[in-house]
């Protein structure tokens, strides 16, 4: 087992993986910026190291300085959380080549995985349903159009390498297919440098559900339930949950063992999900993301694993602490993204937080970085917190959630709080009656949003 690991991430999900390392033994190097001097995640760690200037692109992002703080500090693994380098295969090229471990997948698999075209191909060749559409790349306009009238209108026009709903453009009739395919090209190129593009039919009304993954690198994988994660507002989750109230377990155990047979096939290593379109009882694969997911803590909360922990041990060549006949559901829980940021328009809203208090009790879990006297950067994402509640069935989590809402306490900036309290009230989130489109409705009606 490792010593001593470094997390190249901030927030509320470097101290996610502090306290994981911590309960195993290990040693923990946290990096920031020098804007993120007082943040919780440098207070946590056993060392930290400034890694560079507030961008970004300068610090967090700055493979150089990540690898010479790994070389300081005499850290053995590196675990990107989520976002930043966590699925970026040259970085990941990069620490193999320097003898330093990464705490997820391999190179190639995120590189399968990061162009949509071949995860698909992959995906499909592996037994995994997917959206009918075209055979990979669509080089000219006239076989989109040929494509079109064959898989039949509405289609969606999907960048290969997009992704967060960037070089995405839905075609609703032929007529449409033109500028359709010329935008979704354009998108691709302008904000990913690769214009290849592929199609295909699009569902109007589904579900977003996703299916949590995790493999050994040997062979061996299990799938941990789905998720659904349909309540989003421009392509940003706000309100997660397991399991998915409209799934039933016969249909849980026939997609989970199709993604974990999937994942065992290619010998995937570590914490994976297998995002999926719902719609009328079919599920349609649309990506994989090769990375622990924000949401993943309603997955711990209904099977009770610790999934950092599962990923250090792969990562240092030890087996999963569980197999699939170990993993039962356990009640439902739900989790709500509380972000610095004004409504109705959700704009970003840093500042000092005057007073903090989190929410605590049975099947309580606040996932944050925050305290009093901090000062939240300009410079990074709004997400300060998440609350994940467990109860035994999903009535009691609804319930437990309001409550623990009511608990909170975060003074000096606005929060997405409100909103949550709002949502509650609504019969269709009460009764688990949602798609996609449900929240950005919602918004328009009750917002003002256009
Ligand atoms: C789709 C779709 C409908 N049909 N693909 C959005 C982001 C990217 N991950 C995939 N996305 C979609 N792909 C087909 N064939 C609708 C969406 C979509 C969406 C998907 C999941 C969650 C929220 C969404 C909001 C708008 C569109």
């Amino acid at each position: 087992m490792f010593k001593k690991i470094l997390i190249a991430n901030r927030g509320e999900i470097a101290l996610r993986v502090i306290r994981a390392a911590r309960e195993m033994g290990i040693g923990s190097v946290a990096v920031h910026s020098t804007a993120d001097s007082d943040a919780m995640h440098v207070r946590m760690a056993d060392e930290s190291v400034c890694i560079g200037p507030p961008s970004s692109q300068q610090s967090y992002l700055s493979i150089p300085s990540i690898i010479a703080a790994c070389e300081i500090t005499g850290a053995e693994a590196i675990h990107p959380g989520y976002g930043f380098l966590s699925e970026n295969a040259g970085f990941v090229q990069i620490l193999e080549d320097h003898g330093l471990t990464f705490i997820g997948p391999t190179a190639e698999h995120i590189r399968i995985m990061g162009d949509k075209i071949t995860a698909k191909d992959t995906m499909k060749a592996l037994g995994v349903p997917c959206v009918p559409g075209s055979e990979g790349g669509v080089p000219t306009l006239a076989d989109a159009q040929r494509i079109g009238e064959e898989v039949g209108y509405p289609v969606i026009i999907k960048a290969t390498a997009g992704g967060g709903g960037k070089g995405m453009k839905v075609a609703q009739t032929a007529k449409d297919m033109e500028r359709a395919f010329q935008t979704a090209r354009a998108e691709g190129k302008s904000n990913f440098g690769n214009d290849e593009v592929y199609i295909e039919k699009y569902l109007t009304t589904p579900r977003h559900i996703e299916i949590q993954v995790f493999g050994d690198g040997k062979g061996r994988a299990v799938h941990l339930g789905e998720r659904d994660c349909s309540l989003q507002r421009r392509h940003q989750k706000v309100f997660e949950e397991a399991p998915g109230p409209s799934i039933t377990p016969e249909e849980r155990a026939r997609i989970g063992k199709v993604c974990s047979d999937a994942v065992a096939n290619i010998n995937y290593i570590g914490a994976g999900t297998i995002e999926f379109l719902y719609e009328n009882g079919e599920f349609y694969f649309i990506e994989m993301n090769t990375r622990l997911q924000v949401e993943h803590p309603v997955t711990e909360g209904i099977f009770g694993v610790d999934l950092v922990r599962e990923q250090i041990n792969v990562a240092a060549g030890l087996p999963m602490s569980f197999q699939q006949e170990d993993l039962e559901i356990n009640g439902h829980a739900i989790e709500v993204r509380i972000n610095a940021e004004k409504l109705p328009n959700f704009s970003p809203c840093p500042g000092r937080i005057t007073q903090y208090h989190a929410p605590g009790g049975l099947g309580v879990r606040m996932d944050s970085a925050l305290y009093a006297g901090y000062t939240i950067p300009p410079y990074y994402d709004s997400l300060i917190g998440k609350l994940i509640v467990h109860g035994r069935h999903r009535a009691e989590a609804l319930a437990r959630l309001e409550r623990s809402l009511s608990e909170l306490i975060v003074d000096g900036v606005d929060t997405t709080v409100p909103l949550f309290h709002a949502l509650l009230q609504e019969p269709d989130v009460q009764s688990g009656n949602y798609n996609i489109h449900w929240l950005e409705h919602w918004l328009e009606t009750h917002m003002g949003e256009s």
